[in-house]
């Protein structure tokens, strides 16, 4: 399935680099607790990504981090985080490359940014413990259909406590979408704008694709440009829509969040990893959402 997506919209969430000079004491020597706990800022980390692999940080604190993701490449790029357990990397690079999910059932997704078009940055917060991390791009190649992980974005990271690591989560003023088999489920308070909680409440992996439909397209334009028979090209012409960014490979009963500027208008939300027991899309089995912004 060929996903050429173009990006818009997505204000991505700036923090300062977490310089931690707000945790010190201040010149009597006693820290100002309150205003050390209000203050400290999350570690931002800023990854690379082109064809076909990341720049990746030797390390990455532990705790709730910045992910941003900006892509330097021609194509489409996504960064899916997997805490490893007892799951060896190659074990991981190996699964992921044909995005084997059964393989991939002993490994911990914790989600990460999805859609960063080229040129452009994509964030989202996710909390990490401590650990081997697996990384990777599941994005099919334009050309061959393989996803991006088989042609080499795969790459590991080891994630260590530090007193820069920050444990209490983002307040999320934009709502909630919950995720689950087979569907999105926006409550009243989500608007598109704001800190978005994003929570998987189901038993798969899951991922949201946020794309806007251009002016005097549909959903079914959507559906017919993206969920062509493999093998099928999509029609001809622009796509209908434009990416808005997203989030990728969260896990089950795990949270993360994402800030969100989305412009009023139509939106779909879709999600592209396989069922485990059919191996089809999760989109084909339901999980794409249409959402009216206003
Ligand atoms: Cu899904």
């Amino acid at each position: 399935m060929r996903r050429a997506l173009i990006i818009i919209g997505l204000i991505a969430l700036l923090s300062p680099a977490g310089c931690g000079s707000s945790s010190k004491p201040n010149a009597a020597g006693s820290a100002d607790t309150a205003t050390t706990l209000a203050a400290k800022s999350r570690p931002h980390v800023t990854i690379d990504a082109k064809e076909f692999g990341y720049t990746l940080p030797a390390q990455i604190p532990a705790g709730w981090v910045d992910v941003t993701l900006h892509n330097s490449g021609k194509a489409e790029h996504q960064i899916a985080f997997a805490k490893l357990g007892s799951v060896s990397f190659a074990a991981f690079k190996a699964a992921a490359s044909t995005t084997n999910v059964k393989a991939l059932s002993g490994v911990q997704f914790v989600g990460g940014p999805n859609g960063a078009d080229p040129g452009s940055s994509v964030t989202a917060t996710v909390h990490l413990e401590p650990g081997a991390y697996g990384v990777a791009c599941f994005i099919p190649d334009d050309h061959d259909g393989k996803p991006h992980a088989e042609h080499g974005m795969v790459g590991q990271v080891n994630v260590v406590q530090t007193s820069e690591s920050v444990e209490s989560p983002p307040k999320a003023d934009g709502g909630t979408i919950s995720l689950s088999e087979f569907t999105f489920l926006p409550d009243a308070s989500f608007t598109g704008y704001g800190t978005v909680e994003i929570k998987n409440v189901g038993t798969q992996v899951h991922e949201i694709i946020i794309m806007k439909e251009n002016a005097g397209k549909t959903l079914d334009d959507v559906k017919s440009y993206m969920l062509t028979p493999p093998g099928t090209p999509p029609p001809p012409g622009p796509p209908p829509f434009t990416s808005a960014g997203g989030i990728v490979g969260l896990g089950s009963h795990q949270t993360m969040y994402q800030t969100m500027a989305l412009t009023p208008g139509k939106y779909v939300l879709l999600c592209f990893f396989p069922d485990p027991a059919t191996g089809l899309p999760h989109a084909l089995k339901g999980m794409i959402k249409e959402v009216t912004i206003s």
